[in-house]
């Protein structure tokens, strides 16, 4: 009889008292354990390889799917094998491993949510480390100009990465538990959906994946003789264990590598155990490899949220939108609009892949099933949707906790109870912020199911997409740049995609903040040659049958003299949304200026705003701002870009050059 058989027996003959208390109780997991692993040396599986099958259906795999699975369980040497299913039992089981191993705990203050801290040298992305491997360089990144250090990817050959890999994957998963995660960016079916197999020796990595993606047998069904990408993860800490782990958190910071190889479909990340490093379906494959994918197959994978405004007279249209990370996507993706008698709806808040259909509209889907959102910054007042998301279900990593049993970060400070202690990610007691450091790692996060959200979009999950009408760049620029303006036409919209620029918390060397080139929020996310992803972008005008959707450009975070920001933000950025929505509409609100078409005087709905807003320095245009930020776009495009840039971006760049220069 099969573990998963065993578990529902024991479920199915338990009356729903006795199954409940059961289930939190740690005894019944091991038993479920070690009842497992008995079942799982039963040949009855299928599972020739070796015979220790923890959990889950050997024949139920696809060929292909085994022989991947074969083939890596050869190379990492699991001691045990976990065939994900995708249930809540399951996750049960997964909630006890990892509470057993000391890698979560539970805040009882909140409903079934968890605190995880990790080593704290595994805290983000590891863009140094993050590399694509193609034949040829320039199929990955542009060339920079000579002497210049290219910053849009990182490539490595084929050679070097097999012999990078070989250094590390072989017996990597001695003593540990190999999972095997189905996975399906995008609702299960989907046209537009894609289908991933993650192995992992990560039991908080199958957790994530279980929230942030559609996982389990259900995925399998669909998967027939179809391609799937092959995604192999380890941290990287075999047992037994040569050093002691710190926070019980298995990770292997100095040999942290996040491989993509398009020309196998195959991602391989060794090393570190978080975030978009770990839970490959987000960032290595939904942008990297989508992005290759979306070139090949003539879509867009993109770093965009979106969202459904719906206005007062109950017309609805969809917008997607990039701004660089934690510039406020997943607030806009939720906000409640202070325009009365409008509503906005979340289709997602990270990653949108789009695709024109056969009646030529643009419709997007969004490949994720949760968030996986930063952490400080959110509270009642800034995203009182996300607040309402995270109250159950939720895995909460590197943020502080209460003596409460609930959870702080910067920002909440107004929300949590004056009496309550904290204690700060890094396990320091009666924490106070006069000791000069964060409650919480300021890319802490909280991973949590999409459907929790109560504004979710009727259609999210809709297997066509929703379709896009507007699409909307943006970044924080402290200077210069209006709060929101039109692109001429889609190469011009392409254009200033190309340009786009943030104000970013430089890294540690750097003082202050700096402003930085990050080219459709994509900069760590291009999977191929940004050149050539600019043709991608253009060749979409050359399609007479296509309804281009309008392009913009917004900016909440433009200062003034004293360092304050001009624009209120947040539920306000409707005023804009609705601008737009008329705009598409065909409305005459607007009038050209040097960078692009701007609202008309008094065309923004001001109604009922309580703060006084200077609109004239909102929309300003600063000749000598404007003429230095053309020389900046130049010399970027000129050094990173270099031949690769399409002659298109360059012709637009003139005009907006010409145009700036004849400026009053
Ligand atoms: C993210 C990011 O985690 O963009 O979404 O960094
Ligand atoms: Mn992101």
């Amino acid at each position: 009889m099969g573990s998963l058989e065993i578990i529902r027996r024991n479920s199915a003959s338990m009356p729903a008292q006795e199954m409940r208390e059961e289930t939190c109780c740690p005894k019944f997991a091991t038993r479920i354990l070690k009842e497992a692993v008995k079942a799982g040396t039963s040949q009855s599986h299928g599972y020739a390889t070796q015979k220790n099958l923890l959990y889950g259906y050997w024949n139920k795999l696809p060929k292909k799917v085994q022989s991947y699975v074969e083939e890596n369980i050869k190379i990492c040497k699991p001691s045990t094998l976990h065939i994900c299913d995708g249930s809540d039992r399951e996750n049960e089981l997964l909630m006890y491993i990892l509470q057993r191993d000391g890698m979560i705990k539970p805040l009882p203050k909140l409903e079934n949510c968890w605190l995880a801290k990790t080593d704290p040298a595994d805290v983000a992305r590891v863009e140094s480390k993050t590399f694509i491997s193609t034949e040829e360089e320039r199929d990955t990144i542009p060339i920079p100009k000579s002497g210049v250090k290219g910053t849009l990817g990182k490539w490595m050959s084929p050679e070097d990465l097999d012999t990078e890999l070989n250094m590390r994957f072989p017996g990597c998963m001695e003593g540990r538990t190999m999972y095997v995660i189905p996975f399906s960016m995008g609702p299960v079916g989907s046209p537009l959906s894609k289908i991933g197999i993650q192995l992992t020796d990560s039991a908080y990595v199958v957790a994530s994946m279980r929230v942030m993606t559609r996982m389990g047998s259900k995925v399998l069904s669909t998967l027939g003789n179809n391609e799937f990408i092959k995604c192999l993860h380890s941290v990287g800490r075999p047992l037994p264990l040569q050093e002691k782990l710190n926070n019980n958190w298995p990770c292997n910071p100095k040999q942290t590598i996040i491989a993509h190889l398009p020309a196998k479909n195959e991602i391989c990340s060794y090393g570190s155990g978080y975030g978009g490093n770990s839970l490959l379906g987000k960032k290595c494959f939904a942008l990297r490899l989508g992005s290759i994918l979306g070139h090949r197959e003539g879509w867009l994978a993109e770093h965009m949220l979106i969202l459904g405004l719906e206005n007062d007279k109950g017309e609805k249209k969809y917008m997607a939108a990039a701004f660089p990370s934690a510039c406020g996507k997943t607030n806009l993706a939720m906000m409640t609009p202070t325009l009365p008698g409008y509503k906005v709806t979340c289709v997602g808040d990270d990653i949108a892949w789009m695709r024109f259909d056969k009646d030529g509209r643009l419709r997007a889907i969004n490949p994720e099933a949760g968030f996986f959102g930063v952490a400080p910054g959110t509270s009642m007042k800034t995203n009182p949707n996300a607040m309402k998301t995270i109250t159950r279900n939720t895995v909460f990593t590197n943020v502080a906790e209460t003596s409460e049993g609930s959870v702080f970060w910067e920002g909440l400070e107004e929300e949590v109870p004056r009496t309550a202690q904290i204690t700060s990610w890094l396990g320091v007691p009666e924490w106070t912020p006069d000791s000069g450091k964060p409650a919480a790692h300021p890319n802490s996060r909280f991973c949590t199911p999409a459907k929790q959200c109560p504004i979710m979009d009727p259609d999210w999950e809709s297997p066509e997409g929703v379709p896009i009408d507007a699409i909307i760049f943006g970044g924080r620029r402290p200077e210069g740049v209006p709060l929101v303006y039109e692109a001429y036409n889609w190469n011009h919209g392409v254009f200033i995609g190309a340009s786009m620029r943030s104000e970013a918390t430089a890294a540690a060397e750097h003082k202050g903040k700096v402003v930085m080139h990050d080219p459709f929020a994509m900069r760590p996310f291009f999977g191929y040659n940004f050149g050539h992803y600019l043709k991608h972008w253009l060749s979409f005008q050359e399609q007479s049958n296509l309804k281009l959707p309008k392009i913009y450009h917004v900016n909440w975070f433009r200062k003034d003299d004293q360092g304050k920001f001009i624009w209120p933000g947040f539920g306000e950025n409707s005023r804009v949304l609705d601008w737009i929505f008329r705009r598409v509409n065909g409305e005459d609100c607007a009038v050209q200026s040097a960078v692009g078409n701007i609202p008309t005087p008094n065309s923004l709905n001001m109604e009922g705003i309580n703060q006084n807003v200077d609109m004239e320095a909102l929309f300003a245009l600063p000749k000598d701002f404007w003429q230095r930020e053309v020389k900046e776009v130049s010399k970027y495009f000129d050094e990173q870009v270099n031949e690769d840039l399409p002659p298109e971006i360059m012709q637009e760049l003139r005009k907006l050059e010409t145009r700036v220069n004849t400026m009053l």
